[in-house]
């Protein structure tokens, strides 16, 4: 058993650092523009380079396994069954619960606090969002102003998006700030982000409202485009739109 775990460990040494290679040169993330978004990268990081001894001691096992063990032909039975607490056991149980309690705590409930920490707080812009099959109307109450066109933000401006659905379930996604929320009938959600990078549309796909709940024929094409700006190009955008009439 004990040359068993020598080799395993030997190989276990081998892959971690091809995994922290591919993961720390290879950022999947696209552009981080909100204050909210750096919170979900940062707990995607730290699970991913937590995930990668784990994953490398798998594949020791399962590449030593399959050189040791490698059988010719069918099995004539099935080996014996792993029963009562043995010690390998425990320490597996042992070894892999206690990362998994650690993140739970962190960057689990920290990072959602960090995530919904204006909850229950005021804000400095207020957005209403109506998600219809198949586009949206964002809707200024305290600017009396509606678009279909394009949702255009101030940076650093914490802004909560109040959310609900006119027909069938929609999602509220707007992938450069991180955030998704369900627009569902008859109700409302909200969920809060502050931008903190300029960006449009045109430049980077990232900014734009994406429905992310599969709602008909024209749900890919559900999309309204985001712009962060100024505080000055949005009170100018504001005032050049005209007044519309709020039904909510
Ligand atoms: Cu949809």
């Amino acid at each position: 058993m004990a040359r068993h775990f020598t080799f395993v460990a030997a190989l276990w040494a081998v892959f971690p650092p091809i995994g922290y290679v591919l993961v720390l040169n290879f950022t999947p993330f696209p552009v981080a523009a909100a204050k909210e978004a750096k919170a979900i990268d940062g707990a995607f990081t730290l699970l991913t380079l937590l995930s990668v001894p784990v994953f490398a001691f798998v594949c020791a096992v399962l590449a030593y396994s399959l050189v040791r063990w490698h059988l010719k032909g069918d099995p004539d039975s099935d080996g014996p069954a792993l029963r009562g607490h043995k010690p390998p056991i425990v320490t597996w149980f042992t070894v892999t619960s206690a990362p998994t309690i650690a993140v739970i705590i962190h960057p689990g409930i920290t990072g959602l606090r960090e995530v919904r920490a204006h909850d229950n707080m005021p804000v400095d812009l207020l957005v209403q969002v109506e998600g219809r099959r198949f586009f949206w109307n964002v809707i200024y109450p305290e600017q009396g102003v509606k678009s279909r066109k394009e949702l255009v933000l101030p940076i650093g401006v914490v802004t909560r998006f109040e959310v609900t659905a006119y027909d069938v379930l929609h999602s509220f996604w707007i992938p450069a700030f991180r955030i998704k929320v369900d627009a569902v009938p008859g109700m409302y959600t909200a969920i809060v982000a502050t931008p903190d990078e300029f960006g449009t549309f045109a430049q980077d796909p990232n900014f734009r409202l994406q429905c992310a709940e599969l709602c008909g024929a024209g749900h890919a094409t559900m999309r309204l485009p985001v712009r962060v700006v100024s505080q000055e190009e949005f009170d100018t955008w504001i005032a050049e739109q005209s007044p519309a009439k709020l039904t909510r």
